[in-house]
């Protein structure tokens, strides 16, 4: 397998240099709906947060490729996932909001609303009412589910949850003991390397070449 060079490829944040986006607008632009001493703190400082913790954890894992010491891979692998999702959700948040709201979705974002949910009400009461219940560092989220081809509302209860949102999966291992414990018991690791002997590569490689193109970069 080749070696790539993330600082040469077209179009990819560069490991460990992800960066705040500004504010698409004046921080006292969304008053009184939200301060602008909210904005400074949540943009300058909650935001600003994440995208350092994240470029840590990316520049700690490339650290523990290249030392082959993986012992605080768990730790990493959270941190990436916290921080990852954070500065992907809060930089889509700032720019879902504007001062100069229409008060309505465009066309063919209400087709799909009401061929999702209903109606554009139904959705509307979904959303809030699933926004008001969610707990902890929580989300209210629209989004389009490619592999069904519609829209669906969620929750992120905990937006770490070991995932970036928008990351669309190309290779996935089970690992719930109903995957391996009738062949291999309690040697979770004798199967996660055996595991690599089965995978379909070239249906990795389709599901890549239908994902790049996808790619939605974070405004600036
Ligand atoms: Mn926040």
């Amino acid at each position: 397998m080749k070696n790539i060079d993330p600082y040469s490829l077209p179009h990819t944040v560069p490991l460990g240099r992800h960066e705040l986006p500004p504010l698409p607008y004046a921080y006292n632009a969304l008053e009184p709906v939200i301060s602008q001493m909210t904005l400074h703190l949540h943009h300058d400082i909650h935001h600003l947060s994440y995208v350092e913790g994240l470029n840590k954890a990316e520049l700690a894992l490339a650290e523990a490729r290249r030392t082959e010491n993986y012992a605080l891979v768990k730790h990493w692998e959270r941190e990436l996932a916290f921080h990852g999702s954070g500065h992907i959700l809060h930089s889509i948040y700032w720019t879902v909001m504007t001062p100069n709201s229409t008060g309505q979705p465009c066309p063919e974002t209400l087709r799909q609303i009401t061929n999702a949910f209903g109606s554009f009400e139904s959705f509307k009461a979904q959303l809030t009412s699933a926004s008001i219940a969610v707990e902890a560092s929580g989300w209210g989220i629209l989004a389009w589910n490619p592999a069904w081809g519609r829209m669906e509302i969620l929750t992120a209860e905990k937006h770490q949850n070991l995932t970036q949102w928008g990351s669309v999966p190309l290779l996935v291992v089970d690992l719930w003991e109903h995957a391996y414990y009738l062949d291999y018991q309690s040697r979770r690791a004798d199967y996660a390397n055996a595991w690599w002997s089965l995978v379909n590569w070239l249906e990795v490689e389709r599901r890549l070449n239908l994902a790049m193109p996808a790619r939605v970069p974070l405004r600036r």
